[in-house]
């Protein structure tokens, strides 16, 4: 079927009500809302993402190396190893950690995954290079094997602000996906999917999306042991199919502070009946390891899906959560992103947030902040220091108290 790239041809639906139990009872206060929270959040479990285990039977935290004059004196970089074992298995997530000196300690935090190695974040060569398989995005980057080498330090540092963060008084905690899953499908063989018994007799097993997710909450665990972080204030984002997970990790985990998708379109941010651009059908076929096998039962069936993405956004409530858009990433949808954020406006508002500050998706670079935020920028799918400074103003609204 052709990609839908004309808002004519995007067909009529109807989405299900957030404040509406499954038995047709309407949602009316804020009691209601947490038995409602429940059956949503396990309806996505159900048919989208999967079950996400808890903490594994083992996991402890090395931090293998501490400078505190890194970046020319900027940033004390912490590197930790978080080692998790079960089911006769071990697995380990790298996390790098990059705290401003100039500002007061504990730190606020972003952290968010990245999709090729904690050395391509920034050219600093202190970075340890992952020893996991790597994706070849750049071949002539120098990828071999699909293993890192020093020529790939840096090269998405353009996604990552670091520097702008840490003036700006906040610290940046990455992690490796592949750390967690290899982003390949390999029947959950490998990553932190073998550290738990699999069973998928009811279609819900975790899948890679799941086991990015999972990762953030155990990055979480290890922020809560560190002095110097502020656990209470901690922003969560993710960009593209990162922005999917880091959506689902913010919607399971009431302890992320901040939610931020960046890009995130289908199976993120996008609504799904709209199939404007990436479907729900085609996401399910070019990568079948992303979400639960009950997640298939949807593709060219999005009407019968008991939920749509604004449900997702909805269980980030009443905490702050930002959703951008780039005009020509018509893949992710925008217009999809705008009205997922604009229809779990009523949740917040049931819960006396003042929600979406607009009825209408705002022209470009015209940044709406209330409780949700939305921007949709020029330029293409991507994360950009304008994206940054918006997130940064954002998280100084709500996590700074300015
Ligand atoms: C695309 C995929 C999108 C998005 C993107 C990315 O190929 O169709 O859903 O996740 O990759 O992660 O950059």
């Amino acid at each position: 079927m052709d990609v839908i790239y004309d808002e004519h041809l995007v067909p009529n639906y109807v989405l299900p009500d957030p404040l509406t139990f499954a038995n047709g009872a309407p949602v009316t206060t804020a009691e209601a809302w947490t038995a409602r929270r429940r059956e949503i959040l396990a309806l996505f479990e159900h048919h989208v993402y999967g079950v996400l285990p808890g903490k594994p039977e083992r996991m402890d935290f090395e931090v293998t190396s501490v400078d505190k004059s890194a970046l020319s004196g900027a940033a004390t970089r912490k590197q930790v190893t978080a080692h998790f074992a079960g089911n006769d298995h071990t697995a380990s997530m790298d996390i790098l950690i990059y705290l401003p000196n100039d500002h007061p300690r504990p730190t606020p935090m972003f952290v968010g995954l990245n999709f090729m190695g904690n050395h391509t974040v920034h050219p600093d060569p202190g970075i340890a290079l992952p020893t996991s398989w790597v994706p070849a995005f750049f071949p002539a980057a120098g990828i071999q094997n699909n293993r890192a080498t020093a020529v790939q330090r840096g090269v998405n540092a353009s996604h990552w602000a670091v520097e702008r963060l840490l003036e700006r008084g906040y610290g940046l905690a990455t992690i490796y996906c592949g750390d967690l899953d290899p982003d390949f499908d390999d029947g959950f063989q490998n990553g932190v999917h073998a550290l738990f018994p699999r069973d998928d007799s009811a279609g819900d097993a975790w899948a890679t999306l799941g086991a990015w997710a999972w990762g953030l909450h155990r990055a979480l665990d290890y922020f809560e042991t560190d002095d110097d972080i502020d656990a209470g204030r901690v922003a969560l984002i993710g960009h593209s199919r990162l922005g999917k997970a880091a959506v689902w990790a913010g919607a399971t985990d009431p302890r992320f502070a901040l939610v931020i998708s960046n890009n995130s379109g289908c199976g993120g941010a996008a609504l799904s009946r709209r199939r404007y651009g990436e479907t729900v059908s085609i996401i399910n076929s070019k990568f079948p390891h992303w979400f639960c096998t009950n997640f298939k039962r949807y593709n060219d069936n999005e009407a019968a899906l008991p939920v749509d993405q604004h449900m997702l956004l909805a269980l980030v409530a009443p905490r702050p959560l930002y959703v951008a858009s780039a005009v020509e990433d018509r893949w992710s949808d925008p217009r999809g992103e705008f009205l997922s954020a604009l229809h779990a406006d009523p949740v917040y508002r049931l819960l006396g947030r003042d929600g979406l500050p607009a009825a209408h998706m705002p022209d470009l670079e015209q940044p709406l902040m209330g409780t949700i935020g939305y921007h949709i920028r020029t330029g293409k799918h991507d994360v950009t220091a304008y994206d940054w400074e918006r997130y940064l103003d954002f998280a100084d609204l709500h996590l700074q108290g300015a």
